[in-house]
């Protein structure tokens, strides 16, 4: 069979190199064939996700930046100041992670999803107009976030004001001055020019770009139990391949930009500075209990054990 793949990147993202090496391992071992959609080919993130809950796609990838919006509990990996930055602990912790592998697969499958991998694509770095160091320098700035909504709150929490767009609006709302800022991973802010519409980025410790690989849950049940195993280990070796790459991104994208654009102004927040949107971040945390519940508490509990564990 051919079957329909649509991510949020292009071939040469992460999202893209996960997919090809996917496609690789499933056409290598059967007789079926993968067709990746890139950004874009099927309309927005939200767009592609009907259709892979409609069945008119079997493989998705969606980043919970998006999913959020229809998974309450997926809005764990947005609470800000959990996910790890470290990239050896970053590796240990998406490989490792009982909340990750086990945890949320239920949950998925509830929106008619069977979970296949999670993986990580570097640190969220905000780029602005004008330098920030502490939550009273965003006032008044816009900035651009994904569509889960405890985005919205995490950047309300920060000081600023948030505007939630797909992907396809951005470059034109930063154009039109529509937004000010946005955050992203640094190799996706060097590979689509971010860094060229803004004049500062800082890195603020507060989360990692994380994304989901998925099947449409019908189409996965009704596979043979050798067809089973070959998605189970094409997830399984392009996982491993990601893995290995995302923890180089961080620091690729980031020579590139030092490279292309010398006199972008790039700042890191210290400890010091990081304290004070800390402490705004337990009421995202608060909201984020809200909205998902026990089980999305139990969920977050889970993860900052998996980290304690990453980090031995
Ligand atoms: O900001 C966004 O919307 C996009 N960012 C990344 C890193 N991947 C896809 C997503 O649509």
């Amino acid at each position: 069979d051919n079957w329909r793949y649509a991510m949020e990147e292009g071939l040469t993202d992460p999202q893209g190199l996960y997919a090809t090496k996917f496609k690789e391992e499933i056409e290598a071992n059967s007789d079926h064939t993968v067709q990746i959609y890139p950004v874009g080919s099927l309309g927005e993130s939200a767009d592609a996700m009907e259709q892979a809950q409609a069945g008119l796609l079997q493989f998705i990838d969606q980043s919970p930046g998006f999913t959020g919006a229809l998974i309450p509990e997926a809005e764990a990996f947005l609470v800000p100041y959990v996910q790890p930055t470290d990239p050896e602990v970053v590796r240990k912790f998406f490989k490792e992670s009982v909340a990750i592998n086990e945890m949320f697969h239920d949950i998925y499958r509830e929106q008619g999803l069977e979970l296949l991998s999670v993986f990580p694509e570097g640190e969220m770095v905000v780029t602005t107009m004008e330098e920030f160091r502490t939550p009273e320098d965003l006032a008044g700035m816009k900035i651009r976030t994904m569509t889960s909504p405890l985005l919205l709150e995490t950047y309300t929490a920060f000081g600023a004001s948030p505007i939630a767009m797909p992907w396809g609006e951005l470059i034109g709302g930063l154009k039109t001055k529509m937004v000010d800022g946005q955050e992203n991973p640094t190799i996706w802010i060097e590979a689509y020019d971010l860094d060229n519409l803004t004049n500062v980025m800082t890195y603020t410790g507060h989360g990692q770009y994380t994304t989901a690989v998925m099947a449409n849950a019908d189409f996965y049940d009704a596979l043979s139990d050798e067809d089973k195993a070959l998605v189970q280990s094409a997830s399984q070796a392009a996982l491993d391949y990601i893995l290995d790459v995302a923890v180089e991104l961080d620091a690729t994208g980031l020579a590139k930009i030092k490279e292309t654009n010398p006199t972008y102004t790039i700042n890191r927040l210290t400890e010091e500075e990081r304290a004070p949107f800390k402490e705004r971040a337990k009421a995202v945390e608060a909201a984020f209990i809200e909205r998902a519940g026990e089980r999305g508490a139990a969920i977050l509990e889970q993860m900052k054990k998996d980290l304690v564990a990453a980090q031995q």
